[in-house]
């Protein structure tokens, strides 16, 4: 069986080689779109291609249909080979690296001969680089910090891609009757936005063979460390999964342990020696007598310490203990409080399914309402809206609510902040809709007080409702906008504006310290999915993460709001 996520691979190498040849933006497109939507298929591929219904695949057209049942039947594509011998594997690889496309890794290699990320380095620490027809210091510059990010990324994982993994394993596990208890630990149960290693934690009586099904998982590409308590595996994806096996009564306290933050646990271990108490990974123990009094539970552990449950995205040392002595601790929102998804795009953009296909999974997912918001004009690559399609969007819209039932499609749009602060899409259309998202696409080398102004102006204006993805960082790819921040999220409570939380695996934006200082700040926050199809409406699952990391309750978040609530929540159409 050839799995979706190798397909997928393969269609995005293609459209990384195209790029470099600069050939076709719209046959590259379609590239990463079917890339795109293979990785995210709930079901697998190959089994659609044995039905001859991979036409029933969004994206996937006659000449790519061919080249699936290819890779099916022959495991390789003839195409994709003749392809990857035009061009140096260490080429592609420089498109990984922030702020290189293209044209600068073609430039690189055609000019310099540069082929790997370490020739690259090197050259731009000699000064090589600003020599080239287009670049200079400051892009030169740019480069090597783009460098560091790149080896930052090798070492961490996004929640997104370590969470399904670890899953899968857990699941695998569960099915083993020696398993009694089994749970994620560390920064992954913290549901922190990048991810080190994988921590597993397991009860059983019987560790030898628990780790016997460890090092021999599907998920094991090569077994690190290997004892009866404690191994270690490296996946197919190099992610390091760290096991330990413990006994049933002692589950609480390695959970409490291995959850972290270090700095959660080396205060929690303070507080009980000041009350005769010591806490490691086996239990609580009275220092007088070493008595066990504790070990089985977590929340037996937080009881005995007198501190009510600390859910663990807040076991950080970031004021917990405090908040948890008082009594306040919040009563985090959960996935289940959100009532819709205000953040949306469909094909009449960059996305793959209709307004019609999204309503109605979005309505299946138990949402009141949802906002399509596709991109603006601005964003040609995105075949973005114009004034005249918005319009003809917006009646569209009208007739579909007309004719569904049970959830309501608010219109809207995610219209583009220009670089001088202006939108593209004029105040008298703006009004037409539900609700205004604005986001900035371009410009994003602009000096802090051009990108906060632009900011500025746009919240400023009495039908933006919404600032999405406020510092437009892409985690491991593209360092945030010089921006800041804390004056957004003041300018924010002044003109009434919400800050999304764009709940993209990739975005995560604001985190969750920008959104839990804009809840102190009494700004209110969204949560968009940003879905470009039906798939990924499952990523509201990572804006909630980071809202419960930013301490949010319901009352912070405007999509917990019932639609009636939600309209009198957003500005005032003048
Ligand atoms: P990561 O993997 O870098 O995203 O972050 P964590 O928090 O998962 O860290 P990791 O995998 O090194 O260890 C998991 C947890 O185990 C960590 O959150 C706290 C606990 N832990 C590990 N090493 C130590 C240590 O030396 N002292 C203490 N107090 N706790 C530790
Ligand atoms: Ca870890
Ligand atoms: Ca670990």
């Amino acid at each position: 069986m050839v799995k979706n996520a190798e397909l997928a691979e393969v269609f995005a190498d293609i459209a990384r080689i195209l790029k470099i040849k600069d050939e076709n933006v719209f046959k590259i497109r379609a590239y990463e779109r079917v890339a795109d939507t293979l990785e995210n298929l709930p079901m697998e591929a190959e089994t659609l291609y044995r039905l001859g219904k991979l036409n029933e695949i969004p994206g996937v057209g006659e000449a790519i249909a061919q080249k699936i049942g290819e890779l099916v039947e022959t495991g390789r594509l003839e195409y994709y080979e003749k392809l990857k011998k035009s061009i140096p594997a260490g080429v592609l690889e420089l498109l990984n690296v922030p702020d290189i496309g293209p044209r600068k890794a073609k430039l690189f290699y055609e000019e310099l001969g540069i082929s790997s990320v370490e020739q690259l380095e090197k050259a731009a620490l000699q000064h090589k680089l600003q020599k080239l027809s287009g670049m200079g210091k400051k892009a030169e510059e740019n480069i090597l910090r783009g460098i560091e990010l790149y080896k930052r990324r090798e070492q961490r994982f996004l929640l997104g891609t370590a969470l399904p993994i670890a899953e899968e394993i857990v699941s695998e596990f569960k099915s083993l009757g020696e398993v009694e208890k089994i749970s994620i630990a560390g920064s992954l149960r913290r549901r922190k936005d990048t991810i080190g290693d994988i921590d597993l934690l397991i009860a059983s009586e019987n560790p030898g063979k628990i780790m016997d099904k460890f090092i021999h998982l599907p998920q094991a590409k090569e077994v690190l460390a290997e004892g009866l308590t404690k191994s270690a595996i490296l996946t197919h994806k190099d992610m390091q999964v760290d096991l330990r096996v413990v006994s049933s009564d002692s589950f609480g306290a390695a959970l409490l342990y291995f959850t972290g933050s270090q700095s959660h646990n080396v205060h929690l271990r303070e507080m009980a020696v000041k009350q005769g108490l010591k806490i490691n990974e086996y239990g609580v123990f009275q220092t007088k007598d070493d008595k066990k009094i504790a070990g089985e539970e977590e929340e037996e552990i937080y009881r005995i310490l007198g501190l009510p449950y600390i859910m663990p995205e807040l076991r950080e040392d970031r004021g917990e203990f405090a908040a948890a002595h008082n009594n306040k601790l919040p009563d985090l929102v959960k996935l289940n409080d959100i009532q819709g998804d205000l953040h949306i795009h469909t094909v009449d953009s960059d996305g793959i399914n209709t307004i019609e296909e999204m309503a109605v999974a979005a309505k299946l997912k138990g949402y009141q309402y949802i906002a399509i918001t596709d991109h603006s004009q601005s964003l040609h690559i995105a075949g973005g809206l114009d004034e005249q399609r918005l319009i003809e969007q917006i009646n569209r819209i009208d007739k579909i609510n007309k004719n569904m039932k049970g959830i309501t499609v608010l219109k809207g749009i995610e219209v583009d902040i220009k670089s001088d602060g202006s939108l593209d899409i004029s105040d008298h259309i703006l009004k037409e809709l539900d609700i205004v998202i604005a986001a900035i696409h371009s410009g994003l080398k602009q000096k802090k007080e051009q990108i906060t102004e632009r900011l500025r102006k746009a919240m400023e204006n009495p039908f933006v409702d919404i600032i999405a993805h406020p510092t437009g960082r892409i985690i491991g790819y593209r360092e945030a906008y010089d921006v800041d921040i804390q004056e957004i999220i003041g300018l924010a409570a002044l003109t009434g504006t919400v800050l999304e939380i764009n709940s993209s695996p990739e975005r995560m934006d604001l985190n969750d310290v920008y959104a839990r200082s804009a809840k102190e700040q009494g700004v209110l926050l969204s949560l968009g999915s940003d879905a470009h199809q039906i798939t990924t409406l499952e990523n509201m699952f990572y804006g909630v993460a980071v809202a419960r990391r930013g301490w949010l309750e319901k009352t912070n978040i405007l999509n917990c709001l019932s639609l009636l609530e939600l309209k009198k929540g957003l500005k005032k159409r003048q």
